[in-house]
């Protein structure tokens, strides 16, 4: 496989109504979107990230560049662009897992789709489709918060998670609980919003039989999560703090986490990704495949991912219109609270060519291959 050709389109799709959690508000997925051109195929990937470094310290103005020149420079000098060859060749470049999993991915696309082999067959998913559950945002009331849970559950979600921070973490907990009952699947996510000093109050949240809590405490501080942890009755799940293999090695050795919220894009790509499920698998912590805010390009693949073995809990992998009243790929639909893990080879979707236009902001040419 040679690398032919390498185009960013930056987009700017409306949500279909403002998510909030404890690092801000958004009304807009505003990212890019990385199309390879090889001899043998194209390759589509979105960037995770946002135009600001709230969420993680990427971002996409910086991780445009980053790709320009420092990562696609590494992987245009390969003899050939190979999936497994990509991330040792950008290897010496620090951090940056979000660009460096854009990249990955757009040519993992096109090297499967020259295979003729999906993702999933590819990552070994076991599964034809998975459950989906849904990430709510902080609302400005528990009515309004209760209103949101019953349409999501009425469209038929098999799970619930509440976005949580200090102020807006108890009563709206409770307030699910005594309306849909003590059998709905339902877990929280603080995005880093505690410290410590809050583990008293925390484990208030014990007397909800709450699937999980995620990311309660600051980014990358296991220790901190191992020592709520022990004070928790209700599981640690990790989002933020893993970005490898090795960090979910040592979160799962320090019991700073019982399970581990997976998303390719920030920890560097799918091969990244399926060896963080394959150390949870070995050690019997549950995985479960975690979202951005993906358009379809970004949410195909991880329906891929979430249908492996270990992923034994239900993920955020949402349908399109939980987000986007129009997706910039055939929408993904629920059926019975399900998605279907795409089957065509490679992620198994590609822009719709009206869409794209539509939503495409500017396109810039990051690689041509000297002829
Ligand atoms: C989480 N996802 O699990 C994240 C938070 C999140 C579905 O709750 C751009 C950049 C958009 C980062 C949307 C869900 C994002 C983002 C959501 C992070 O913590
Ligand atoms: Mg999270």
């Amino acid at each position: 496989m040679k690398l032919e050709r390498v185009e960013l389109l930056h987009v700017a799709i409306p949500l279909v109504t403002p998510f909030r959690t404890s690092f801000g508000t958004m009304t807009s997925k505003d990212t890019f979107l990385l199309h390879v051109v090889t001899d043998e195929a194209e390759g589509w990937s979105e960037f995770a990230a946002d135009p600001e470094p709230l969420y993680c310290s990427e971002f996409v103005a910086g991780a445009e560049l980053v790709i320009r020149d420092f990562l696609l420079p590494r992987v245009a000098a390969l003899p050939a662009p190979t999936t497994a060859a990509v991330a040792p060749a950008m290897a010496s470049v620090k951090g940056h897992e979000l660009a460096k999993a854009a990249l990955e991915t757009a040519l993992l696309d096109a090297e499967l789709r020259a295979y003729g082999m999906s993702l999933a067959t590819f990552l070994g998913s076991v599964h034809e489709r998975v459950p989906a559950g849904v990430s709510v945002g902080i609302k400005n009331s528990v009515p309004e918060l209760l209103d949101d849970v019953e349409r999501y559950l009425a469209e038929g979600y098999l799970r619930i998670k509440l976005k949580i921070e200090p102020g807006w973490d108890v009563e709206p907990v409770r307030a699910v609980r005594e309306r849909f009952g003590d059998a709905l699947p339902l877990q929280v996510d603080a995005n880093t919003a505690y410290t410590l000093a809050d583990a008293d109050h925390l484990r208030r949240l014990d007397d909800f039989g709450l699937l999980l809590i995620e990311e309660p405490l600051e980014e990358n501080n296991l220790h901190a999560h191992a020592r709520l942890q022990q004070r928790l009755r209700t599981p640690v799940c990790l989002d933020e703090s893993i970005h490898s293999a090795r960090d979910a090695a040592s979160a799962i050795a320090l019991d700073a986490c019982r399970v581990v919220n997976v998303k390719p894009a920030r920890v560097g790509g799918y091969l990244e990704a399926r060896r963080i499920h394959d150390v949870c698998a070995a050690h019997g912590v549950p995985v479960w495949c975690g979202g951005m805010l993906e358009t379809g390009i970004g949410r195909a693949p991880n329906l891929a991912l979430a249908a492996l073995p270990g992923c034994t809990l239900t993920g955020d992998t949402s349908a399109s219109l939980r987000y986007f009243a129009e997706d910039i790929t055939e929408p993904f639909t629920l059926h019975d609270g399900h998605l279907p893990v795409p089957t065509s080879p490679g992620i198994g979707t590609t822009p719709l060519t009206d869409a794209l236009a539509r939503f495409t902001t500017s396109r810039r040419e990051l690689y041509a291959a000297r002829r």
